[in-house]
């Protein structure tokens, strides 16, 4: 199966996600994210056995991560998968470190690719067909966090559906 690890927003931060991710749909077309699936991803697995799985969800299960606060304060894309995003913050010092935090666990699991770099965001769209980003409000918005979430991402025609495998202690 097809694990990630990832932040979920409060629901008024998710409500105001989806607001932006209306704006940009109506601009950029594409497909929207439904909000139920507004996350930023901190470790992406890839595939893993059902026993890695299940490592994986007893470890996050008895995980605790320092609280912290993420700034969002820009709009963003990847023009080969025509991806509009909302990130921010890009050295978000917090982040980084939890990110790297969790990598130093994952890799000697053997699970997923640590990624060079990390690019801190949140997909509102994917496959948008124009990525001008220019004319959009300008952001600021603050996403306090305590709790992070093992997700399980299944691939279908519609698009990906996500499922919580674990949350984490909060
Ligand atoms: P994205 O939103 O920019 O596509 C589930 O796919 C989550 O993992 C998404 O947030 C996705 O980012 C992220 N992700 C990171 N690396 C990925 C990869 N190589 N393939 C698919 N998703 C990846």
């Amino acid at each position: 199966m097809r694990l990630f690890v990832a932040l979920t927003p409060p629901p008024e931060l998710r409500a105001r996600l989806g607001e932006l991710a209306d704006i940009a749909h109506a601009r950029c077309g594409g497909r929207r994210m439904p909000d139920a699936s507004l996350h930023v991803t901190l470790a992406f697995l890839g595939e893993v056995t059902e026993a890695q799985a299940a490592e994986l969800v007893a470890w996050v299960q008895g995980l605790s991560i320092t609280p912290g606060e993420w700034h969002i304060n820009r709009w963003g894309s990847f023009r080969r998968p025509g991806i509009v995003w909302l990130g921010g913050d890009e050295g978000a010092p917090a982040l980084q470190r939890l990110q790297g935090r969790l990598w130093g666990t994952l890799e000697p699991l053997g699970v997923g690719v640590r990624p060079a770099r990390y690019i801190p965001h949140v997909t509102l769209l994917r496959r948008a067909t124009v990525l001008d980003l220019d004319p959009f409000p300008p952001i600021a918005l603050t996403w306090s966090y305590n709790q992070l979430e093992l997700i399980q991402s299944t691939i279908d025609e519609r698009g990906a559906r996500y499922r919580s495998l674990a949350v984490s202690q909060g």
